[in-house]
């Protein structure tokens, strides 16, 4: 017998470094949108569906919502605005780690901000307080839960750590009041909408990001040039890999080759390994590294970038 079919489009918001990638991954039990220490590590709005029975839940991974300080900035947090619309439910994700200094009349304002639009839109919203695998004593989270709720009701409350997954079944079952009847608008087996390209400039620019220190990985884009899959002399499958690494300056260069090259042959080395877990056959990646001068505030570069803020 046909399972009745219930969707829910879900959101996923905060500020930036709370966790939502990791949390979007944990979810999907599969690694889609990339992850970093850095703020500002996503930067489109990112797909991911999971379906669980006769509940398909797509959920939107956004950037974090910030004050932009570039057209970049700027299309990331239009990025993080469509992502709101025609939602059945949002996720609005903090950081419970006690290395968060977390004054209770006096959260981000980014983040109360950003509660005045879920608040505005009507989005029904679940409070996540993520990151408890660092919290040694859990009173503290019952401080902060009350200080979010005074500024917009919760439909439910979910402590967890995206990292361990504790915690994650229990936000299951509570995003299952988001479902609505509908049938399933992906395949069953269907994870992102983001390419397979995308997917590969993604993974390098994460060990860009972990590798890199201060303010060289904000300006960093990752472009390919050539994507393609050979056979090899023995006749096994190789995807070939050329990509180029945008900075905005001459120093980040450097910075970025390292000396005698060592630190962007590191970066191959742990990008290449990704790729080739994530597609399942030998890679042949090629780095080169060029700069683009202040290319956050250039239409035409954020455009071939694939940065533009993504309306539905
Ligand atoms: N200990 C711990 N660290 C976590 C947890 N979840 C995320 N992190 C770490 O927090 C940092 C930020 O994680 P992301 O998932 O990139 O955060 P984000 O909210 O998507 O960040 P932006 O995309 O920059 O807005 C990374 O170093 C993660 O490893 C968690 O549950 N526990
Ligand atoms: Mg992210």
């Amino acid at each position: 017998m046909m399972m009745k079919q219930k969707t829910a489009f879900i959101t996923i918001l905060g500020r930036p470094n709370v966790g939502k990638s990791s949390l979007m991954n944990r979810l999907l039990n599969q690694k889609i949108a990339i992850v970093s220490n850095k703020p500002q590590t996503t930067r489109t709005r990112i797909m991911g569906v999971l379906t669980k029975e006769e509940t398909q839940f797509v959920f939107m991974d956004t950037p974090g919502f910030h004050r932009p300080h570039n057209k970049l900035g700027e299309n990331m947090i239009r990025a993080v605005k469509s992502g709101m619309e025609d939602v059945d439910g949002a996720l609005f994700v903090v950081d419970a780690a006690p290395e968060f200094q977390f004054h209770e009349n006096n959260l981000p304002s980014n983040e109360v901000a950003l509660l005045e639009q879920i608040n505005a839109k009507k989005i029904p919203a679940i409070l996540v307080l993520n990151k408890i695998d660092l919290l040694k004593n859990k009173e503290s989270l019952l401080t902060m839960i009350s200080a979010y709720c005074k500024y917009c009701s919760f439909a439910a409350v979910v402590p967890l750590s995206a990292k361990s997954g504790d915690g994650i079944n229990i936000l299951l079952d509570e995003m299952e009041q988001f479902a609505k009847p509908s049938v399933h608008f992906f395949a069953e087996d269907q994870v992102t909408d983001q390419s397979g390209q995308t997917m590969v400039s993604e993974m390098i620019r994460e060990k860009l990001l972990r590798r890199l220190d201060r303010e060289v990985p904000h300006g960093i884009a990752v472009g390919l040039e050539r994507f393609f899959e050979r056979d090899n002399a023995a006749g096994e499958p190789i995807l070939n890999v050329d990509a180029v690494i945008y900075c905005e300056k001459e120093s980040h260069k450097g910075i970025i080759i390292g000396k005698g090259g060592a630190a962007l042959k590191q970066i191959g080395i742990d990008a290449r390994r990704d790729i080739e877990k994530f597609f399942g056959i030998q890679v042949s990646l090629k780095l080169w590294v060029k700069v683009k001068e202040d290319w956050r505030n250039r239409d035409g570069l954020i455009h071939s970038f694939g940065l533009d803020a993504t309306d539905i």
